[in-house]
């Protein structure tokens, strides 16, 4: 399989979160990335590359999923910041006023910190100096390997981060800025594929992902994550969110408790598998994020590492082409092992071209 990897990733490296009322050492940082490249050095599962440097087929692709006033204001973000004040060079951005239920968000304000509300809907993700740089080459890694399963690849792998599968059209949270797994579904579509499927196993609610095809019946949106009521992302990710218009029943969600067995995890990816294959997808798209692991800091599932090899092989069973993308996980010394196997279990399944 071909592995695109993001050799600007580092330049987004935050220091400081908020949660519970303390800002606290942020939990998605490069060494996670680089625990999955020293995994790959020792068993290469796939060939790496670079991402195509194709910048105006990419900006044409990210304004087909994000908002272009979004856009605009994540890439200027910080020339923005520190030109308020030389000082803030320094400091990491962090949004502080959100506009609620009946608040005005068709008024684009002119104040930056009302702006950065605007576009956002947690404290938990710095925005710094190289964010959007690291996000744009990790969404070009994303776009990469969309454009490798449509010429033939059975799988590929977008090995990136900041991961993306909580950003939205137009807003950024959960450490998450550019959807890559979104723009890996829509180039499948643009190049190809009728029918899409996005399977989402990452701990959380791909929220982002969900709202960005909620109206569409030709991307399937799939998540199996902690229930809401107690878990992050809070306000998306219920059972009864089925999609939209065109898009009625074309977006599904299995939510379970935090605890949930591993047997019962894989129960429900045979759910979510089944509603891929009677969409009749053509292509799949794996938002994947190992924070299901038993050691996670942040996250209520006990996956061990051999289950991620089983994952793997049970992805190559779809019997679709595969993009992955990658996403949480947060056991940083064990995100290697954990990710690794899934692309060694998926590699090993393959049907043989
Ligand atoms: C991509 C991804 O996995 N984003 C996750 C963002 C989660 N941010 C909020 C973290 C809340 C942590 N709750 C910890 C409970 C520990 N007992
Ligand atoms: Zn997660």
């Amino acid at each position: 399989m071909k592995i695109f990897r993001n050799a600007l990733h580092r330049r987004h490296d935050a220091r400081l979160e908020m949660y519970r009322g303390r800002l606290v050492p942020c939990h998605e940082t490069p060494a996670r990335l680089d625990h999955v490249l020293a995994e790959l050095a020792r068993r290469p599962v796939g060939s790496l590359h670079d991402p195509a440097p194709d910048d105006a087929a990419l900006d044409a692709a990210l304004a087909a999923i994000h908002a272009p006033r979004y856009l605009d204001f994540l890439a200027g973000a910080w020339d923005e910041w520190v030109a308020l004040d030389p000082a803030n060079a320094d400091l990491d951005i962090l949004p502080a006023v959100w506009p609620v239920r009946g608040f005005r968000a068709d008024v684009l304000p002119e104040s930056f910190a009302a702006r950065i509300g605007l576009f956002s809907f947690d404290a938990g993700s710095p925005v710094m100096a190289g964010t959007w740089a690291a996000a744009r080459e990790g969404a070009a890694c994303a776009r990469s390997a969309a454009l490798a399963v449509s010429g033939g690849e059975r799988a590929a792998f977008a090995l990136t981060r900041p991961p993306g599968h909580h950003a939205g059209p137009d807003f950024f949270g959960g450490y998450c800025f550019l959807n890559n797994a979104a723009l890996a579904a829509q180039t499948l579509r643009d190049h190809g594929a009728a029918r899409v499927a996005v399977l989402d196993v990452d701990y959380h609610h791909g929220n982002g992902t969900q709202t960005i095809f909620y109206g569409r019946d030709d991307v399937l949106t799939v998540s199996l994550h902690g229930d809401p009521r107690t878990e992050y992302p809070f306000f998306l990710g219920h059972a009864d969110e089925r999609g939209e218009g065109a898009g009625l029943g074309a977006n599904l969600n299995l939510p379970l408790p935090r605890g949930t067995s591993v047997a019962t995890w894989f129960e429900a990816l045979e759910a979510g598998l089944a509603a891929v294959a009677a969409h009749r997808a053509e292509a799949l798209v794996v938002a994947l994020g190992v924070d299901t692991f038993e050691g996670d800091p942040i996250s209520g599932f006990h996956l061990r590492a051999d289950d991620y090899l089983r994952l793997g092989e049970r992805l190559a069973r779809a019997g679709l082409p595969v993009v992955l993308t990658m996403e949480g996980g947060y056991a940083v010394a064990e995100v290697g092992g954990n990710v690794v196997n899934v692309l060694e279990g998926l590699v090993a399944s393959l049907p043989r071209p």
